[in-house]
Order: C-alpha cells, then sequence, then structure tokens
C-alpha cells in the first residue's frame, strides 16, 4: 500500500501539496539533551544512566566519561562534540544527547535543541549556575522544550542544593520562560555517585528518581507516523565501511532499509538518492534495524553526499524542513601553507590543495565554523566561536598528518547601521580577595567595564565584566600567571558594540634568530639573559624564527647559533660550566595566545615554531619603518 493512500493532502494556491498532519504522542520514547556549563558533570552522568539501565555486561570494564570517545576529549578532559546514546527504562526507550559545556562549543549544543524534546540542565551545588549554563538555556527555552534542572554534585563539601536551585529559577524567570517551562522539576544528584533525589534531604542510592522524572516531566515526541517520511540531518559522523553517517530525529513516517528518497539542500536543490541502511541507537551501540520509525533518534546510511541542516524527504512528496541555524563566528584565524625554511619536511598534507579540501570538509559536520577562500591561493579565513574552538581544530589536523602556518586570532567586526562594532562578552571572575585589585587592573587595560562584585564567605571575591572579545585573546594565560593558577574565569559572548577603542595587551616583544643553523649552548646563553628563551641547544633554527620572548617591550635580534672561538684558550673549558635555564616549553594554545600580528605559528605532526611573518631581518626592519611613517601620517 502507498503511503500517500493513507494521507491527507490539501493543496495550495500555489497548487503544492500541503500534508496535514493526524499527530500522535509517542509514549514509549523521550528524546532528551543534557545540558550545562562546562564541568558540571554531563558526561559523569551519562555514565550513571547507562550503567544503571544495565547496558553493559556485569564484569564489562568500561572507562570513566565513556561518551568523551576521541583522543582531544579524553586528554583534555572536557567534551568537543555532541553525541548520541541510548537506554532503556521500564519499558521507555530514552535517547540521550550529550553536549559540551564550554562557551566555544556552544554551536554543538545549538544544534541539538531541534532533535529532542526536552533538555536536563545540571548545575553545580555549589557553584551554581554560570556563564554558560545561561546561554544554553536560553537556546533550550528558546527551543520551547521543557528542562528538568538536576542539581548534580550534592557530594561537593561545600554544597549548597537549595541556594542553587533557587538561583536557576531566578535564571529561567530572568530569561523569559514560559509558566509551563517555569514550573520544572528538581532533581538533587551526585552523578559521580550514581544517586538522586526529589529533596536535598531524601536521596536514593540510585537514579532512579531521575529516571521517573524524565518519563514523567518531559513529553515524547509528537508525529505522524504514517506520514511521508521527513528527516533534519542534525550532525553527521564518519564510519569506515559505510562512509558518512546522518543523525537526527526522525520527525513523520517511517524509513526503510534500501527505501529511496529525495534530499532536499538548504537552498531548496532536490536530489534523488537512497537510504542503503537505518539504524537506532542502544547505549553506545548503532544498531542496524529493517524499518525506523518517526519520533526516534536514528541514523541513516547511504546518502553521503547530505550534510548538516539538509533534509531528507519521501521520493514522491518531498517537503523541507527549515535548516539549522546557528550563531555566527567571532573568532578567525588564517590558515596557509606552510613557507618557512623547515616547512614541508614533518607532514605528509602540505599542498594548499589539501589544506584547502580538510578545512572545507570540517564545515559538514561542525555549524559554527567557517571557511574562505581569501586573496592569497595558499591561505585560507577559518572563523569559529572561540580560541579553543580553532585550536581544537589545529590540533586535529595536525594530528592528521597536516602541516601549516596560522596567524593570530583576531575578532570578527560587523558593521551595524553604518558603524563599525565589535564582539563583547561577559566574563565572570572568581579570585580570593588579594587578586582582586590585580584582575580589575588586567580587565581595564583590556578595556573591560565592571558590572558586579560580590564577596564570597570563602574569602574569594566573583566579579563580572564587560569586554570586547579582542582583549581577551591571549588573555588567559596572563590571567593564570597574575592569579598565580587559581583564579577561574568564564566568558560568554553577548552581543555587539560599538568599538571600544584601542587595546594594546602584548608587553614583551620578541627574541628573534638573525641567523639559520643549529642553536648552540653558548649562543643561547647570551640569548638567555635578554629573556625567556623558548628552544633548546642542538634544536635547528632559521632566520626570522621566534626562539624565545624579550624582556622588552620590542622585538630583538639574537644569534643562537654562535660558537665560541676554539682559539680563544682563555675560556675553553668553561663551556661547561655554561649554565642554561630550562627553556619554557609552549603548548600548543600557549603559542596561539602568544603571537602577535606580525607573527605566525607553524604547525607539524611533530613540532610547534614560532615565526616573525617576514623573515629577513632587513626586510622586516624596512616593514616596520613603512609601518611607523604611516602611523604618524594617519
Ligand atoms: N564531586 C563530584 N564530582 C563530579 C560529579 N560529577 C562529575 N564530577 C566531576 O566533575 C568533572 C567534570 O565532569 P564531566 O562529566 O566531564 O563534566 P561535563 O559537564 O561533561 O564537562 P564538559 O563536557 O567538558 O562540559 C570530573 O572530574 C568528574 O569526575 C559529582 O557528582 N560529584
Ligand atoms: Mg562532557
Amino acid at each position: 500500500m502507498s503511503v500517500l493512500r493513507t494521507m491527507i493532502v490539501r493543496l495550495d494556491l500555489a497548487g503544492r501539496g500541503h500534508f496535514v498532519c493526524r499527530c500522535m504522542r509517542r509514549n514509549d520514547i523521550r528524546n532528551i539533551a543534557i545540558i550545562a556549563h562546562v564541568d558540571h558533570g554531563k558526561t559523569t552522568l551519562v555514565d550513571a544512566l547507562l550503567k544503571q539501565s544495565r547496558i553493559f555486561r556485569d564484569n564489562q570494564h568500561v572507562a570513566e566519561r565513556v561518551m568523551d570517545s576521541n583522543d582531544l576529549e579524553r586528554e583534555r578532559g572536557i567534551t568537543i562534540l555532541s553525541k548520541n546514546t541510548a537506554v532503556m527504562y521500564k519499558g521507555t526507550k530514552i535517547n540521550i544527547v550529550d553536549t559540551p559545556g564550554h562557551a566555544d562549543f556552544g554551536g554543538e549544543v545549538e544544534r541539538v535543541m531541534n532533535m529532542v524534546e526536552g533538555v536536563l540542565l545540571l548545575v553545580d551545588a555549589v557553584d551554581g549556575p554560570m556563564p554558560q549554563t545561561r546561554f544554553v538555556l536560553r537556546k533550550a527555552l528558546q527551543a520551547g522544550h521543557r528542562a528538568i534542572v538536576v542539581v548534580n554534585k550534592i557530594d561537593r563539601p561545600n554544597a549548597r542544593p537549595n541556594h542553587v536551585m533557587n538561583e536557576t529559577f531566578d535564571l529561567f524567570v530572568d530569561l523569559g520562560a514560559s509558566d509551563e517551562q517555569a514550573e520544572f522539576a528538581t532533581i538533587f544528584a551526585s552523578a559521580i555517585s550514581g544517586v538522586s533525589g526529589r529533596s536535598p534531604l531524601k536521596i536514593h542510592d540510585s537514579l532512579e528518581p531521575l529516571f521517573d522524572a524524565i518519563i514523567a516531566q518531559i513529553p515524547g515526541p509528537e508525529v505522524e507516523l504514517n506520514g511521508p517520511p521527513q528527516f533534519l540531518v542534525t550532525s553527521t559522523i564518519y564510519d569506515d565501511y559505510k562512509g558518512k553517517i546522518l543523525i537526527g530525529r526522525l520527525r513523520r513516517g517511517s524509513l526503510r532499509k534500501a527505501q529511496p528518497i529525495i534530499r532536499i539542500a538548504h537552498d531548496g536543490t532536490m536530489t534523488p538518492g537512497k537510504v542503503t541502511q537505518v539504524f537506532t541507537f542502544n547505549g553506545l551501540d548503532r544498531n542496524e534495524v529493517e524499518v525506523v520509525d518517526a519520533g526516534d533518534i536514528v541514523a541513516l546510511a547511504g546518502v553521503s553526499d547530505a550534510g548538516i541542516g539538509d533534509t531528507i524527504a519521501d521520493a514522491e512528496f518531498p517537503e523541507q524542513l527549515p535548516p539549522i541555524a546557528v550563531e555566527e563566528p567571532t573568532v578567525r584565524m588564517t590558515f596557509a601553507v606552510n613557507n618557512s625554511p623547515l616547512g614541508g619536511r614533518e607532514g605528509t598534507h602540505v599542498t594548499s590543495r589539501k589544506l584547502r579540501e580538510r578545512l572545507y570538509q570540517e564545515t559538514e559536520h561542525d555549524v559554527a565554523l567557517r571557511v574562505t577562500d581569501t586573496d592569497a591561493a595558499d591561505a585560507f579565513a577559518v572563523s569559529g566561536r572561540g580560541e579553543l574552538h580553532l585550536t581544537i581544530l589545529i590540533e586535529t589536523m595536525r594530528r592528521e598528518g597536516f602541516e601549516f602556518q596560522v596567524s593570530r586570532p583576531e575578532v570578527i567586526y560587523k558593521e551595524e547601521d553604518g558603524q563599525k562594532v565589535e564582539p563583547i562578552e561577559q566574563v565572570e571572575i572568581e579570585v580570593s580577595e588579594q587578586y582582586q585589585g590585580t584582575v580589575i587592573e588586567l580587565m581595564g587595560q583590556r578595556k573591560g567595564i565592571m558590572r558586579d562584585m560580590r564577596y564570597r564567605d570563602d574569602g574569594s571575591v566573583h566579579i563580572v565584566f564587560h569586554v570586547p572579545t579582542r582583549g581577551l585573546l591571549g588573555f588567559r594565560q596572563t590571567f593564570l600567571t597574575a592569579t598565580r593558577g587559581e583564579g577561574l574565569m568564564n566568558s560568554l559572548f553577548m552581543g555587539y558594540e560599538p568599538l571600544h577603542g584601542e587595546i594594546n595587551t602584548r608587553a614583551n616583544g620578541s627574541l628573534i634568530a638573525s641567523e639559520s643553523g643549529v642553536a648552540s649552548g653558548f649562543g643561547l646563553y647570551g640569548a638567555q639573559e635578554r629573556g625567556q628563551l623558548f628552544i633548546s641547544a642542538g634544536q635547528e633554527v632559521y632566520e626570522g624564527m621566534i626562539v624565545g620572548q624579550h624582556i622588552r617591550d620590542r622585538d630583538l635580534e639574537v644569534n643562537v647559533c654562535k660558537r665560541k672561538h676554539l682559539t680563544n684558550m682563555r675560556s675553553s673549558g668553561a663551556d661547561d660550566a655554561l649554565r642554561l635555564e630550562t627553556p619554557r616549553n609552549l603548548s600548543l594554545d600557549d603559542a596561539i595566545e602568544y603571537i602577535s600580528d606580525d607573527e605566525l605559528v607553524e604547525i607539524t605532526p611533530k613540532s610547534y615554531r614560532l615565526r616573525k611573518k617576514i623573515l629577513a631581518q632587513d626586510e622586516r626592519k624596512r616593514d616596520q619603518k613603512r609601518r611607523e611613517m604611516s602611523m604618524q601620517g594617519a
């Protein structure tokens, strides 16, 4: 029987069919996303939900934070990509999407909102709502979702669950939650110990109270099971055997293995295709099934040309779903072919064609990333939601064997009503009172405006600033040094404001190799008095490479390859006594934070090197003079 016969079709004036939904609510499924500020315990909660729904065999060893499955997630202890899993509870299937909490990956949270009917909003029982709590809750409320608030980490010594619950309620009201949304259920939990309860005074030794709340509070999906199939591609993953896999919630109808479909791209272009296999989620696995039905979160194989935001629709009745919209990127870097004298030796993918292909490929599954060509054939502008967003991409590509060089991150200005505007962030800082003055001064230099300051009982102070994103680039290291690693800083993109004036934050110039060769102990010894070195003896350097940070605010050329004259007998043997300080080992994040506008970071699978854009000393000097002249003239 054709699906079309069971359908009611109304023709509008343009003669195009409109499908009239005969919807029903499915009670056997719940689709939820877990959202929160970074580190509030989302992925740990997923572990506990998986364990308690007996997804694993009794003797099976399961890694901690099992959903953080890629190398960078494990190394950094953060979630970068949102991921799907599903568990069964008392006969109901619960599809769960774990999302990242770091502000730079907010785009991941935005896009999964259309895959679910409700969210678990986790809030740390000590910290309370933080900047990203606000961002993710706003996205969930805008999508019309109901939330269950999970006050997590109630086991922490200074937990103040009731206070945190009240603060969270205020946040709902502040964000304009509807009456229904504001009547949320609250569960108090410790994800790490797998316990929960409806009151902090009555905690059960399982997550059953949370599971029950999910079933009772989050509505099942409302769907038309018999309509023509309609599916919005919400994320894509790559499978070595099956190629690109599309993930999303099936909105309408059902899809079978080997079913012909129409793919509708953003611009409405329709391409016929075929779904070769269909899958549902079950614990950490994807199970291949014969047919998937509307309301379930499913995976489809076979339509490898589809991208995020495309609709997979019925072959005879193709109807497009609204594509996914996420907020604009705020930070941009240039990725270019590595043209340094040491370039091309350590990477397997070094050409501009490869680089371009890889960057554009990334935009297919990262909706918050933008890539554009530039005037130069070997350089591409890559825009993202923050320094970390772009750094993770750089690190991923490096590990894949790519070699390239990147410029200093810069903010993306916009034009509003004929005026140039820049991105502004709300920054919340927590430090002990002794650093309060230092922090206020640092923020002042960056054109930050203080909005709020509160003293906490434990001797710390919580300060809120509005700061141009421009002032925050490269700020992390300075902040950590200034607060001796104790300070906590979180930021949230707020919007655009007219330019806040010049910000000059780089206090030090670079030590630059004046000659190419191999760094010698003797040469480095001479240089280390001028600042802090980044390299050690035996390392190959080239003219224009940055070998350290100058103590002063301008650049200085040093000859780190210099050898002692062997004829100078008086000092022979004294070389052993030359004590070299341990060089500062820059991580990729540090290197990107360090460089200024006229510098680059060279990235290869084996190393990072810092360099001036213009390598030859005399050429660099001429360029500097030209710039100074034009500044004076201006
Ligand atoms: N004390 C305590 N620690 C917890 C609890 N839940 C999680 N943690 C710890 O909090 C840290 C962060 O946990 P994650 O589960 O990675 O947090 P997340 O929200 O997934 O973090 P992102 O995905 O990076 O935003 C880890 O060190 C956990 O062990 C809890 O209930 N109590
Ligand atoms: Mg996580």
